[in-house]
């Protein structure tokens, strides 16, 4: 596109010297870190929905978000200008991937078949970014959330036209992600929860959101879509009480209705602190079950109780968060979508290049420092010398199946009071620290 409206270079690596803001001090894309490029281990994407569409404005406030190549209407020329604008965001900042709503990208008509057209000739300008740029989709989803019809939730609406409707919705983001070429389709549920159990048959949701899922995984098979199914997690907010709260309640959900074997989970920091979690702890509940498939990049506020959607800027948080991912072998059709906004008081275009750059910076150091931490060795040693109890003995019987009840008995009767040791928590704190 001919016009540049942000004024800004293409951002680079300029290195931990460098004073410049609009530079990189940590990411290089292409440094090898233990045998990966960064790029590769951290498959950053941009959220549509933030950088193009979030207008800034708060429960109190209208939108405040400078946005000087949008004229504010409804049209297909004003959406595809956006796109255009987007893909220049992405070429600048050196990005390979994004993610979008169906309904960030185009709008809703007063019709379904209108409506989709509308987005067809959107997603033809996609499709021409991505061929110009090699940029690519790293998922899609469907905006089942935001439309008053959906006032009582999608796939569990107490409404079975509303389920129909979400359906054809659904329907139609998963053929537009399959024609994008998109590597995943994310399942979040906006409003799949209740404000009161006073009025909800929540047996009756549980099974229509599960019939819902696998309707998605039968026209997965049937358009022949090879993309990563995720869902993603969160606790509250918009309703009081979600049904994909964290990533134990979605397993122990996709476990029970037969579906575990086609979904992954999109894990969000901010939607895990949300639930009670450190992020590492939902990751690793997902990274044991084989599930760990992306994650929303971004962080609350210590002292606001709502998503926030922040942009990651804690060093301590990221090396944690890359542990883990390097431990799991790191992602294959996942990678760390920036689910963050800018605070209402960076209405600049430029914000957007900050608020980018240090979270790729952050996961950056995050990333080098994980590595280094797992290169080390003494964290890991540490952990397998805690359990070495398991290794042989009685332990090992236990594991083996080879001891019960009376065996223990015995053995308790027969070794008396057992003897701890510590669990060094502030050692391994410390531990983490040099390296930080
Ligand atoms: C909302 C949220 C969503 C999902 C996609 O909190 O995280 O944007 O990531 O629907
Ligand atoms: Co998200």
């Amino acid at each position: 596109m001919k016009q540049d409206f942000f004024n800004v270079d293409n951002i680079a690596y300029e290195g931990s010297e460098s004073k410049n803001p609009l530079a990189f001090k940590h990411y290089d894309a292409g440094e090898k870190i233990g045998g990966k490029v960064m790029e590769e281990h951290l498959r950053f994407a941009v959220a549509y929905w933030h950088t193009m569409r979030n207008p800034l404005s708060d429960p109190f406030g209208v939108g405040t978000a400078q946005m000087p190549w949008d004229d504010g209407s409804d049209s297909i020329d004003n959406a595809r200008q956006r796109v255009r604008v987007f893909f220049q965001f992405l070429e600048k900042l050196g990005v390979d991937y994004y993610c979008f709503h169906d309904r960030d990208v185009a709008p809703e008509a007063d019709s379904l078949a209108e409506t989709n057209a509308q987005l067809d000739a959107v997603v033809a300008t996609l499709k021409e970014e991505q061929e110009r740029t090699g940029k690519r989709l790293l998922w899609g989803t469907a905006s089942l959330f935001t439309h008053p019809r959906y006032v009582h939730g999608a796939a569990t609406s107490c409404n079975a036209d509303v389920f129909a409707y979400a359906a054809a919705q659904v329907k139609k983001a998963m053929e537009i992600t399959h024609e994008l070429g998109g590597l995943g389709y994310t399942f979040w549920g906006g409003r799949e929860g209740y404000s009161t159990l006073l009025n909800t048959d929540m047996r009756r949701e549980l099974d229509h959101l599960a019939k819902f899922l696998h309707m998605a995984v039968d026209w997965k098979k049937q358009i022949g879509f090879q993309g990563q199914f995720y869902i993603e997690p969160k606790p509250m907010e918009p309703t009081t009480h979600q049904y994909d709260s964290d990533a134990a309640a979605c397993l122990n959900f996709l476990r029970e209705y037969d579906l575990l074997d086609h979904f992954k989970l999109n894990l969000e920091t901010n939607h895990a602190t949300l639930a009670g979690h450190t992020m590492q702890h939902d990751l690793t509940v997902a990274a044991n079950a084989g599930a760990l498939g992306s994650v929303d990049a971004n962080t609350g506020d210590l002292f606001l109780g709502w998503d926030t959607d922040q942009f990651p800027t804690d060093i301590y948080q990221t090396t944690q968060i890359m542990l883990i991912v390097l431990e799991m072998g790191g992602f294959t059709t996942g990678g760390l979508n920036f689910d963050a906004k800018r605070r209402r008081e960076s209405f600049e275009p430029v914000d957007l290049f900050h608020a980018h750059i240090g979270g790729m910076d952050t996961f950056a150091r995050g990333l080098k420092i994980a590595h280094a931490i797992r290169e080390d060795g003494r964290l890991a040693e540490f952990v397998k010398r805690r359990y070495q109890s398991w290794d042989s003995g009685i332990g090992d019987a236990i594991e083996s199946g080879l001891a019960g009840f009376e065996d223990l008995e015995g053995y308790a009767l027969e070794n008396g009071e057992p003897v701890n040791v510590s669990g060094r928590q502030e050692m391994l704190e410390n531990l983490i620290n040099e390296f930080i």
